[in-house]
C-alpha cells in the first residue's frame, strides 16, 4: 500500500515528535521510576495527538483509523510505553463514549479527554474475569437517582492517575453470561473508590497499573453509558479498535528492533568483519523485515476496512493483533540474539524492547482469544 502525500506528512510529524521528545533521558526515567510523566502526556495533548481519532466537534483532530495507526506505530518505534500514553484516550477511553454516549455525554467528556486535561481508563477485567470478560462480578444496583457499584477491576492501566473510568457492571443478574451488563462513566474521586497496589510489571514501565476497588460507590444515573443491560457488546466493539492499536504498537516496536539490529550488525566486528556479513545474522534480519512488512500491510488495510465497516473488519482486527504481536515478539527475540550478550544488558535498547514486547500478545485479548474470535467468525 502506498501512503498518500498527506499520510506521509502525518507519519513524518509523528516520527519527528517521537525522535525529538522521547529522549533517552526520558525513557530511562520512565524505566527507573515507573511513574507516569505528566509533562510528555500534556505535550501530546497540546499537539492534538490525544484526540487524533476524536471528531473535531468534540475537540479532536477527526483523523481516521489509519492516521491513528501511523501515530501509534511511530511512537512505539521509539517507546512502547509512550505509545500507550497516546493510545488510551483515542481508543478504549473515548471509544465507548463515541459509540453510544448521548450528545450531552460526548460534549462533557470528549473535549477534556482530547486535550489531555482529563484522563479516562477502561475497567473491564476482573480477578476472575480476564479472557472470560463477560463473567464480570461487579454489580450496579438501581437506587433511585443513582446506581450503587460494588466490585473490583484488575490490571487497569492508568488507574492510579485517572480522572474517570469506564466500568462494566452487572445490572441484571437474572441474565446469564455476558448479558445484563451495563457501562458507567465513574468519577474516580467518588467516595468508595480506592486503588490496589501499583503492580510491578516486566515491561511498559512508566504507565502505572493497579486495581480499582468499588465499595458502595454511588454513581449518578446520568453516568450510565449506552443502553441498560447491553454494555458488553460495546466492550467488544471497543476492543476491535483497541486490537488494531496493539497491532500498530507491535509493528512500531518491531521496526525499532529491526533498526537497532541493522545498526548493531553493521558496527559489531567478529572474526575480523562486521557480523552483518554472516548469513546467520543477515538472514535473521531478512526474516524480521519480511514479517514486519506483512504485519504492516495487514494492519494498514485493516484500519481502512474498519472505517469502511466491512463485514470482516472485526475478524481482521483480531488477525492484525494476533499476527503483529507474535511477529513483534519474534523480532524482539532476534534483536537480542543479534546483539548477543550485549542484548541482555540494560545499556542496549533491545533489552527493554524484549521485555516490553511480551505484553503485546497478552493485553486487549491474548493471542488465544484472537484465535477464538477469528475461527469463531469463520466457522459460524
Ligand atoms: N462488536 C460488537 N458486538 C460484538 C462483537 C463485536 N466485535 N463481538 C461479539 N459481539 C456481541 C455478540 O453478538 C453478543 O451479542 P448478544 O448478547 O446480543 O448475542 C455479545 O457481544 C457477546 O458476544 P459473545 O457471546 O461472543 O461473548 P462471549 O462472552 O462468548 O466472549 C470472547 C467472547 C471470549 C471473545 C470475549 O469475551 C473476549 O474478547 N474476551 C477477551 C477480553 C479481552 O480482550 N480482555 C482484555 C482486557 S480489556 S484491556
Amino acid at each position: 500500500m502506498i501512503l498518500t502525500e498527506k499520510q506521509q506528512m502525518m507519519r513524518e510529524l509523528f516520527r519527528k515528535f517521537a525522535e525529538t521528545e522521547f529522549t533517552d533521558e526520558l525513557l530511562d526515567k520512565l524505566e527507573e521510576t515507573g511513574e507516569f510523566d505528566r509533562d510528555i502526556h500534556d505535550k501530546m495533548g497540546k499537539q492534538g495527538f490525544l484526540g487524533v481519532k476524536i471528531p473535531e466537534k468534540y475537540g479532536g483532530q477527526g483523523g481516521d483509523s489509519l492516521a491513528y495507526v501511523l501515530m501509534i506505530e511511530e511512537f512505539a518505534r521509539r517507546s512502547l510505553v509512550l505509545s500507550i500514553y497516546a493510545n488510551t484516550s483515542n481508543s478504549l477511553g473515548a471509544g465507548p463514549i463515541l459509540f453510544c454516549g448521548t450528545e450531552e455525554q460526548k460534549q462533557k467528556y470528549l473535549p477534556p479527554i482530547a486535550s489531555g486535561e482529563k484522563i479516562i481508563v477502561f475497567g473491564l477485567t476482573e480477578p476472575g474475569a480476564g479472557s472470560d470478560a463477560g463473567g464480570t462480578l461487579t454489580t450496579a444496583v438501581d437506587d433511585g437517582d443513582c446506581y450503587i457499584l460494588n466490585g473490583r477491576k484488575t490490571f487497569i492501566s492508568g488507574a492510579p492517575f485517572a480522572d474517570w473510568a469506564i466500568i462494566y457492571a452487572k445490572t441484571d443478574p437474572s441474565q446469564r453470561g455476558s448479558r445484563g451488563i451495563s457501562m458507567f462513566i465513574m468519577d474516580m474521586d467518588l467516595p468508595g473508590v480506592s486503588l490496589g497496589r501499583n503492580e510491578e510489571k516486566m515491561g511498559i514501565k512508566g504507565y502505572p497499573t493497579s486495581d480499582i476497588v468499588m465499595e458502595d460507590v454511588r454513581v449518578p444515573k446520568d453516568c450510565l453509558l449506552g443502553p441498560l443491560h447491553r454494555g458488553f457488546s460495546v466492550a467488544l466493539q471497543t476492543l476491535d479498535g483497541g486490537r488494531l492499536g496493539v497491532a500498530a504498537q507491535s509493528i512500531g516496536l518491531a521496526q525499532g528492533c529491526l533498526d537497532e539490529s541493522i545498526r548493531y550488525a553493521k558496527e559489531r566486528q567478529q572474526f575480523g568483519q562486521p557480523i552483518s556479513r554472516f548469513q546467520a545474522i543477515s538472514f535473521m534480519i531478512a526474516d524480521m523485515a519480511t514479517e514486519l512488512e506483512a504485519a504492516r500491510q495487514l494492519t494498514y488495510s485493516t484500519a481502512i476496512m474498519k472505517d469502511a465497516n466491512t463485514p470482516d473488519a472485526s475478524t481482521r482486527c483480531s488477525m492484525a493483533k494476533y499476527y503483529a504481536s507474535e511477529m513483534a515478539n519474534r523480532a524482539a527475540y532476534n534483536a537480542v540474539q543479534i546483539h548477543g550478550g550485549y542484548g541482555y544488558i540494560k545499556d542496549y535498547k533491545v533489552e527493554r524492547m524484549y521485555r516490553d514486547a511480551r505484553i503485546l500478545p497478552l493485553y486487549e485479548g491474548t493471542s488465544q482469544i484472537q484465535q477464538l474470535v477469528i475461527s469463531g467468525n469463520l466457522l459460524r
